[in-house]
């Protein structure tokens, strides 16, 4: 079912700008899952892009671009960081290279994972029934323990003050 939703969700679409010597891209983070890469060559240059995650070694390459041109590719990337940069030449030394960020899905509007539902039925089952009738049955024989007698007896000793002084 997961599945299903992540393939009826549209691509995200991040465009690179090339020239001499640089990269601009329309946005340095997206969402993990399917990206577009768009590589638009506004330069004068034949330019490319090579991309690989850090951590990676697996290298994704997009075309050479002629000037005025733009290639394309529809990639499924994972989250990380992503090194971008042009191998063409000395391109790459002399500036032609960028940072993309993919992050982890709809991160704001997740629903409580796991571990948070559990709790919270947890918590249900312990603050409603279990936990108050525990705290009340180890109140009422605490007194008890610490006078060596029963709560009945702990009762008496407490002075009898604030009610009468009302009364008369
Ligand atoms: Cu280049």
């Amino acid at each position: 079912m997961i599945l299903a939703l992540q393939t009826q969700h549209p691509p995200a679409r991040v465009q690179v700008v090339a020239q001499e010597f640089s990269y601009s891209l329309s946005r340095t983070k997206v969402r993990a899952g399917r990206v577009i890469i768009e590589l638009v060559n506004h330069g004068q240059d034949t330019h490319d892009l090579d991309m690989r995650r850090i951590g990676s070694t697996r290298i994704i390459r997009l075309p050479s671009v002629q000037p005025g041109q733009v290639v394309d590719r529809e990639l499924k990337l994972v989250p990380g960081r992503y090194q971008l940069w042009c191998a063409i030449a000395d391109h790459n030394a002399r500036g032609m290279h960028a940072m993309l960020r993919v992050v982890s899905k709809k991160p704001a509007r997740r629903r409580p994972g796991k571990t948070q539902r559990a709790l919270k039925s947890a918590g249900r089952g312990w603050c409603a029934t279990s936990r108050p009738a525990a705290i009340v049955e180890a109140a009422r024989n605490e007194p008890a323990q610490r006078f060596g007698h029963r709560g009945r007896a702990v009762r008496a000793q407490v002075p009898p003050t604030s009610g009468i002084a009302q009364r008369s």
